[in-house]
């Protein structure tokens, strides 16, 4: 594993702008490897023996933070994996850093990022997405007590994060309102501007 050879772009957005469509089509068109934090501890939840099930269990339908000691090592393995199994060397990190400490640890010990991809859309629009989603998808945080949960966390600690960011130029930042396929277009024609 060597983190000199690793591009990592982060995604971030408010829940249900839209991070994990977007980048299923990245993925298929740049060969990125998509690495969501959010699946990742929702996998770490059903793994049979996993320590931390039922705390996180605890956290996504609070829409509360996980502490990053637990994110950060998921991520890493994961990356390391990807790396070492199928060549991997640009990852698409969705949904982390939602904390200001979390992106300062993890650009300090395992890569600083390269930008931030961020999609902006109003609450209004989200909540819609993930109310119709939540018909379907199982997932134990897609309910309008969870969804405003997830939205006043989002507002209070991780926005800073994607402020941050900013201030240093490394934000990308794109409007998530309109239909899949035209923001992704948008999407593209941002990434070339950064050389990609
Ligand atoms: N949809 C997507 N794009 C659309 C468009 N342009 N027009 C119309 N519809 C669109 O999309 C959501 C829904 O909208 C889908 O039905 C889609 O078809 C439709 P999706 O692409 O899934 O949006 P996404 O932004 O990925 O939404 P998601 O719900 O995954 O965002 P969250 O950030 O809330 O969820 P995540 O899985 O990242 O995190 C869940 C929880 O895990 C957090 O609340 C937290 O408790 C915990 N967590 C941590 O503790 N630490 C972490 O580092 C990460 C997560
Ligand atoms: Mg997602």
């Amino acid at each position: 594993w060597s983190a000199d050879k690793v591009t990592v772009i982060f995604v971030l957005g408010g829940p249900g702008a839209g991070k994990g469509t977007q980048c299923s089509k990245l993925v298929s068109d740049y060969g990125f490897k998509h690495l969501s934090a959010g699946d990742l501890l929702r996998e770490e939840q059903d793994r049979p023996g996993s320590e931390f099930g039922e705390m996180i269990k605890t956290y996504i339908k609070e829409g509360t933070i996980v502490p990053m000691e637990v994110t950060i090592q998921l991520l890493e393995n994961a990356m390391k994996k990807a790396q070492q199994e199928e060549n991997k060397s640009t990852f698409l990190i969705d949904g982390f850093p939602r904390k200001l400490d979390q992106a300062h640890a993890f650009e300090r010990s395992v890569v600083p990022s390269k930008f931030t991809l961020f999609f902006d859309a109003p609450e209004d629009v989200m909540l819609e997405r993930l109310l119709n989603r939540g018909k379907t998808s199982g997932r134990a945080d897609d309910n309008i007590e969870s969804i405003k949960k997830r939205f006043r966390t989002f507002v209070e600690t991780s926005m800073p994060v994607v402020d941050e960011f900013e201030s240093q130029k490394r934000v990308i930042k794109v409007n998530a309102t309109r239909a899949p396929d035209e923001v992704y277009q948008d999407v593209q024609a941002r990434l070339k501007e950064w050389g990609i």
